[in-house]
């Protein structure tokens, strides 16, 4: 059978497996189109069925967690764990508290993120969890309560080498703090491996707060690079207003950039001279307010409710909130408006007709299972200083940050010119993350 064929086959089979999970569904067939070329190359994957074998998880956790809130009401979530893949290490991925979560939501990022580890190098597998728990409006008290009941289930099945969670959307180090201190009482140990993304008095790190978006804009420095281009003086919009987002904007403005727009749900802000970041972790780090309120403090610039921040023209787009956030007619905009380079933050923010448009109009996309890879890099720095029971400076964890990305940069680029895809990260990063799993696969044997 043509391996396009037998690929086809494939995917049809995880889509009878996990019916409706359209999240999953999407995300496998975004890794499995690109293994063709992978899949002539090594037939014994084939042969041992490492692809069905990749598609399955190893486990897969749902649990009731039951909490009350300041009223005193009882409030029911549905929480999730899905370990995915071992083979190269402790299963490792954040946590994502979000009304959308679903078991599709989590499968689609607990597979992403299988190869995303494998590209970082570090001895990590892949898994993902949360909850369909709504973080927006709750008190310090109510996300305290719901972080215990959450762990009460939870910590049976993490350890520091089992599972060692992190962040995710609505999960920043106050709540994996609430987590550890949990995980902590219930357990008696002081584990500080098993959860990642903690504050620094508790045994986190430097730079992970930082991490994902300083690596985001690291990976975009050496995709300009290649094409002889730079940061400098270029005009950039960022999605989102999170983690992620604030500290791509934090390096883009470092590196001479000028970042005119960020959003969050509601709307974007645009302010033509640049944003004024330090206003903006007020309000979303400190205040954990909305990002209509910057209009407050800088009257010059525009506040657009439910605008679409992809029709700012820009030439750097770095879309840094959520998935399928960035469709075929935006990446058709961004491509006429003379954007020359979209690297991802998020996970899957663009979807399959967008990822088509850039690919075809030969610009520089960097996919997020590779771009956004310096946070969980930084979580397996976290991990190391843990096992050693030591802390590095923010110099030090910064440079093997920098390090990591330019080497998950040279690996996807030189992975597709070896597949003959040259300058394409897609095919790079899928085929490059692939191939560490699959013989780590073979060689632990059928387990
Ligand atoms: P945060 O919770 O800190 O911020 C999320 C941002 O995205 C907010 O501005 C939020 O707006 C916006 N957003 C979230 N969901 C939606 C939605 N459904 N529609 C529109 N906007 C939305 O999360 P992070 O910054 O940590 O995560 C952002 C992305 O980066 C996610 O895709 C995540 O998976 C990915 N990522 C995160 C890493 C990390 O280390 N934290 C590592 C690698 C990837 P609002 O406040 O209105 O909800
Ligand atoms: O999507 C991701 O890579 C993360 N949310 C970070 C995971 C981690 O374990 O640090």
């Amino acid at each position: 059978m043509a391996v396009q064929e037998k690929i086809e086959e494939l995917y049809q089979e995880v889509v009878r497996k996990n019916p409706g999970e359209n999240e999953f569904h999407q995300a496998a067939m975004e890794v499995l189109q690109s293994l063709g070329p992978a899949l002539v190359k090594y037939p014994e994957f084939v042969d041992k069925k490492i692809i069905e074998r990749i598609c399955e998880p190893e486990r897969q956790i749902i649990f009731r967690i039951p909490w009350r809130n300041d009223k005193g009401e009882v409030n029911i979530n549905r929480g999730f764990r899905v370990e995915f893949n071992s083979a190269l290490g402790p299963y490792k991925g954040g946590l994502r508290f979000h009304p959308s979560v679903t078991l599709s939501v989590i499968k689609f990022l607990g597979f992403e993120q299988i190869f995303k580890n494998a590209l970082t190098g570090m001895p990590i597998g892949g898994a993902k969890g949360g909850s369909d728990f709504d973080p927006k409006g709750k008190s310090e008290d109510e996300i305290m309560s719901f972080c215990q009941s959450f762990m009460i289930e939870l910590y049976r099945y993490i350890g520091e080498y089992t599972d060692v969670p992190a962040g995710d959307i609505g999960v920043g180090s106050r709540e994996i703090n609430f987590l550890f201190g949990q995980y902590k009482r219930i357990t008696n140990r002081y584990e500080s491996g098993v959860l990642t993304g903690k504050s620094l008095n508790i045994g986190g790190s430097m730079v992970r707060k930082e991490s994902t978006g300083y690596g985001v804009v690291y990976f975009l420095k050496e995709m300009l690079n290649v094409l002889k281009e730079n940061v400098e003086g270029k005009t950039c919009i960022v999605s989102g207003s999170g983690n992620v987002a604030i500290y791509a904007m934090e390096k883009l403005e470092q590196l001479g950039a000028r970042v005119v727009a960020c959003s969050d749900s509601d709307g974007y802000i645009y302010d033509e001279t640049g944003v004024d970041l330090n206003l903006i972790k007020q309000i979303k780090e400190i205040e954990r307010g909305r990002i209509r309120e910057y209009k407050k403090y800088h009257k010059e610039s525009k506040y657009i409710e439910k605008g679409n921040i992809w029709e700012i023209p820009c030439k750097i787009a770095l879309p840094c909130a959520t998935e399928n956030e960035l469709n075929g007619k935006d990446a058709t905009k961004l491509v006429k408006n003379g954007c020359i380079a979209v690297v991802e933050g998020a996970n899957m923010p663009t979807t399959p007709e967008g990822v088509k448009v850039f690919l075809e109009a030969g610009i520089a996309y960097g996919p997020g299972k590779a771009a956004n890879a310096g946070g969980v890099a930084t979580s397996a720095l976290e991990m190391q200083q843990n096992a050693s029971r030591d802390s590095w400076s923010f110099k030090f964890t910064e440079r093997r940050l920098q390090e990591i990305m330019k080497g998950i940069h040279d690996l996807c680029y030189s992975t597709a010119e070896e597949f003959g895809a040259q300058g394409n990260y897609v095919k790079g990063a899928n085929i490059a993350g692939f191939l560490k799993v699959a013989k780590a696969m073979l060689e632990l044997g059928l387990v």
